[in-house]
């Protein structure tokens, strides 16, 4: 529990709807107590009951909610840039994928690391971000694709939430690949969902992902996997129509998920099913770019269907070796034309809502107090610069 405190001389951009553009506050105050915030407003409206709290002046500084990165598998082991350097020789990330290379080279990787090398690295990967103001992650097993290796995933994420000031939410991807040699089918039968279950028992589990693609499982499968989440009481997630329509992100929208993530391939009827179920649409430009991908998430047909855009960074290491939240704001409004007020919301309201965290997103009595402190003048500078980190300093649960 944290002391009273009353952040005064600051700009708040709230991200809360109904407002103006990004729920901006001028001259605003932010009353923290207990870890949660209690009341923010114009400096002029302050309860009287909170003029006497202990202050602390941000000379003018910008506040938003701390960042949240809704989509990553930053424990991994290895990297590839090798990979690199064959798709700049010509090779296509699918060809690599299917020669061998790709995510079952990752899984060599991972299922080669011990708990504690995966969490050391997997700590530098955390604390880049926590210096760019992120305040929860989401992280993905998916690398191991075996029953030890997926949960050693997922007990190294669980460590890095108790070792580092962040909320860590996890998902279960064990179909993420196919292992080399063995069946699709007989994989999510024998290994998956047993995984599944053992990682659910030791409570490593806060929601279920698979990789419905061409190269990985297609809509039958997930949906196996799906139905085993639902029957543990789940929630669930998709990495769908990435690299091809295949119907994914239907899919996604006919189990209640949470969140559809990369969807380039995504059509408008899939854009009307994402609105209906209100599952989010995470987009994921580091990957779009890394793949040199033209075919860009439909952003209007969201836009028009009232389709919720978070951003990500998908961090791993053969798409999208992204160590940067700011960075992937900046990508998604050059490269899929998101506004920087829509880059804002995808990683604050719209990212909380991609992981079913109603607690935070937003700066709002009763909210938790995770906030960021910027030295920028207006909150669009945030998506604007490129390579730079303008973070002063960032709030967790209250605490600086
Ligand atoms: N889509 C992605 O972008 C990552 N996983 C997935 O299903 C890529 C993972 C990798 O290339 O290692
Ligand atoms: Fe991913």
């Amino acid at each position: 529990m944290t002391a009273p405190l009353l952040l005064t001389d600051l700009c708040a951009a709230t991200m809360s709807p109904g407002g103006g553009a990004y729920g901006l506050v001028d001259g605003a105050a932010i009353a923290i107590e207990g870890g949660a915030i209690r009341w923010v407003g114009a400096a002029c409206d302050l309860p009287g009951d909170l003029a006497g709290w202990p202050r602390r002046s941000l000379d003018g500084r910008l506040v938003t909610p701390a960042l949240i990165d809704c989509h990553t598998h930053l424990v991994h082991g290895g990297n590839r840039a090798r990979e690199f350097e064959m798709r700049l020789e010509g090779a296509g990330y699918e060809e690599i994928a299917r020669a061998g290379g790709g995510i079952v080279s990752t899984v060599s990787a991972t299922r080669a690391e011990d708990e504690a090398g995966l969490l050391r690295a997997a700590l530098g990967r955390v604390d880049a971000f926590i210096a760019e103001g992120v305040g929860t992650i989401e992280i993905k097993s998916g690398y191991g694709l075996d029953h030890d290796t997926e949960l050693r995933m997922l007990r190294v994420a669980r460590r890095i939430g108790e070792m580092r000031p962040v909320t860590v939410v996890t998902s279960f991807l064990g179909a993420h690949a196919v292992p080399g040699g063995e069946d699709a089918d007989s994989y999510i039968d024998e290994t998956c969902l047993p995984a599944l279950e053992a990682a659910h028992a030791e409570g490593l589990v806060d929601a279920v992902d698979g990789f419905c693609e061409g190269i990985a499982f297609d809509t039958a499968q997930i949906a196996r996997v799906f139905d085993r989440a639902r029957a543990l009481g789940l929630p669930v997630k998709l990495h769908a129509e990435q690299l091809s329509h295949i119907g994914g992100t239907a899919l996604a929208a006919r189990y209640g998920a949470l969140s559809a993530d990369h969807v380039e391939y995504a059509g408008d009827a899939d854009a009307a099913a994402l609105a209906q179920a209100g599952t989010v649409a995470v987009l994921l430009p580091g990957a779009f770019y890394t793949l040199r991908e033209t075919q860009a998430p439909p952003v209007q047909a969201f836009r028009e269907a009232g389709v919720a855009m978070a951003v990500a960074t998908d961090l791993n290491p053969g798409s999208s070796p992204l160590g940067s939240l700011l960075l992937a704001m900046n990508m998604a409004c050059t490269l899929f034309r998101l506004t920087p007020e829509e880059a804002l919301a995808g990683t604050t309201r719209h990212a909380a809502r991609a992981l079913g965290l109603a607690d935070r997103g937003e700066i709002r009595a009763g909210l938790r107090a995770d906030l960021a402190v910027w030295d920028v003048e207006t909150p669009a500078e945030l998506a604007y610069r490129i390579g730079t980190n303008p973070l002063y300093t960032r709030i967790f649960g209250g605490q600086a």
